[in-house]
């Protein structure tokens, strides 16, 4: 499917707002995966040893913005070409890190269900039914796109 003008002005206007609070971001987001799922912990080589969420790690940061930033990019390609393009190096690259650190099919939910919650907890009044269904299909059809490249590497 692909992305009205006002779906992809959605997500591009929240992200503005979410942006300017990186470090709670990220954060809320990373607890959140946590939260729905607990043993996900040991796959992040950041997490690995410690008990605690690391308050204020870098690479935790990085990761997280890049999460977000990728999902708001596949929602302009779909509005403006009707599907994901990220550049074909890239999508082998997310396949083959995620089929690595030994990401499955039904862990795309889990971090659907987190980004979504980050979204409406960071947007406060701001948060819509609309500004929710918007990221949901750009998260969808980027989840979709590295899944294929898992399996086609699998
Ligand atoms: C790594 C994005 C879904 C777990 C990464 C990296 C990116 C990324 C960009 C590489 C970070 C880097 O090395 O700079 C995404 C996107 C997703 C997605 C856009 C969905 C659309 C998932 C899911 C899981 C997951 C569902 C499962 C819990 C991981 C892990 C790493 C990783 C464990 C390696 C982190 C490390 O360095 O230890 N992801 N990811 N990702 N992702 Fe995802
Ligand atoms: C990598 N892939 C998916 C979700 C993430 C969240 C936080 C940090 C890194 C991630």
């Amino acid at each position: 499917g692909g992305m009205s003008e006002k779906q992809e002005a959605l997500v591009k206007e929240s992200w503005e707002v979410m942006k300017h609070n990186i470090p709670d971001l990220s954060l809320r987001f990373f607890t959140l995966i946590l939260e729905i799922a607990p043993p996900a912990k040991n796959m992040f080589s950041f997490l690995k040893d410690t008990d605690e969420i690391p308050q204020n790690n870098p690479k935790l940061k990085a990761h997280a913005v890049k999460v977000f930033k990728m999902t708001c990019e596949s929602a302009i390609q779909l509005r403006e070409k009707g599907e994901v393009v990220v550049a074909d190096t890239t999508l082998k690259w997310l396949g083959s890190v995620h089929l690595q650190k030994g990401v499955i099919d039904p862990h795309f939910e889990v971090v659907k269900e987190a980004l979504l919650r980050t979204v409406k907890e960071a947007t406060g009044e701001k948060w819509s039914e609309e500004m929710n269904g918007a990221w949901a299909e750009a998260y969808d059809q980027l989840a979709t796109a590295i899944k294929n490249e898992m399996h086609a590497e699998a």
